[in-house]
């Protein structure tokens, strides 16, 4: 495929500024096929094509989700598919006020030589892929490394750091803003300190090789997770996730990039939100900071659905109320 490769920095800037400021952040409708399929199980739902479009359909047209949302990060499967009026998903998130995203990594497979670390794949190919993307629309891709605080090691926190820096530069060749999404997992009874060690690690990685790639931070998004202790851990307060979470970031991230939006990991929305809520008031901030919230945001209007028509409404109503808790969290 030929494509025209643009390198429009201040394009790229204000679709960066537009997704992590003014109090509104992004949904993270993305999950791979079998992910999706096994949370439609879970609810009781039979898994296909039609029922992940439908459920995705009624994320995207729920009224007035662009007051608290400024974009939808969708996987390669909804992207191809029409909404039930006819209109793709990525024309009709757009006329929604909404900017269309794209999921463009593979997943994650065992990284040889370091034990259970992981990498994510998904490079081979995807300079072609993109250039289709930015065709139908795409303004930003999202690729996510995955660490677990036991197994994550300089050696795997470098290498997906690469994989993550290649993938944004060549996002920016295409025109597309990427969203660098190295995830620290929530799960599991560590402390504090262990999360903050692994997120340290994988942000210092991960931005000495996006310099070293040659990627515009002000074209970029980032999405990390906050700096919390293990889901089965003892809790510590939202006011010292923010702090701690904070002062990871500001040692690790150059206060040229624009904005952060944070993944909430398995955490209750209530909790993600008030993290999110602390963070936004600490002072002398270099960027915005908003959510970029998967589970957090979906898994109660997902429940409500259960699959009917009759429920669309009711659920869809769920995912605003949780949308509008997390952007008050960011204003
Ligand atoms: C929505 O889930 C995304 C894709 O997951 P799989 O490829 O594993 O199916 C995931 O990357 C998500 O965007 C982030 O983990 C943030 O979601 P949460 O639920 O942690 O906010």
């Amino acid at each position: 495929m030929t494509t025209t490769l643009r390198t429009d920095q201040s394009h790229l800037s204000r679709i960066a500024v537009q997704m992590t400021s003014g109090g509104r952040g992004i949904l993270a409708a993305d999950e791979s096929i079998k992910t999706m399929s096994a949370r439609l199980e879970g609810e009781g739902i039979a898994a296909s094509a039609t029922s992940r479009r439908d459920y995705r359909e009624l994320l995207l047209t729920a009224a007035g989700l662009s007051e608290s949302v400024s974009g939808i990060i969708l996987c390669d499967e909804t992207f191809g598919q029409q909404l039930a009026d006819g209109r793709d998903f990525p024309t009709a998130a757009s006329q929604l006020g909404i900017l269309p995203g794209i999921k463009v990594d593979t997943g994650t497979k065992p990284l040889p030589g370091q034990a259970c670390a992981l990498i994510t794949e998904g490079l081979d190919g995807l300079g072609d892929r993109l250039a289709s993307y930015a065709e139908r629309g795409a303004a930003f891709a999202k690729w996510r490394a995955v660490f677990d605080v036991n197994t994550v090691t300089p050696y795997g926190a470098r290498a997906n750091g690469h994989a993550l820096a290649r993938y944004a530069a060549l996002c920016q060749d295409h025109g597309i803003v990427p969203i660098v999404e190295p995830e620290v997992l929530c799960n599991g009874d560590h402390d504090l300190a262990a999360s903050e060690r692994a997120s340290r690690m994988a942000l210092g990685s991960l931005f000495d090789e996006l310099d070293q790639a040659g990627v515009d931070l002000t074209g970029i998004v980032l999405k990390p997770n906050f700096v919390t202790p293990g889901l089965d851990a003892t809790p510590v307060a939202a006011t010292t996730v923010a702090a701690t979470t904070f002062n990871v970031l500001r040692a690790t991230v150059p206060a040229a990039v624009p904005g952060i939006a944070f993944l909430s990991g398995g955490h209750r929305t209530a909790d993600v939100c008030a993290f999110l809520h602390e963070l936004h008031e600490i002072p002398d901030r270099p960027w915005d900071v908003t959510f970029s919230f998967g589970r957090a945001l979906v898994s109660a209007a997902l429940h409500t659905w259960a699959g009917s028509p009759a429920n669309v409404r009711a659920a869809q109503d769920v995912l605003l109320a949780n949308c509008a808790e997390a952007a008050s969290a960011a204003r």
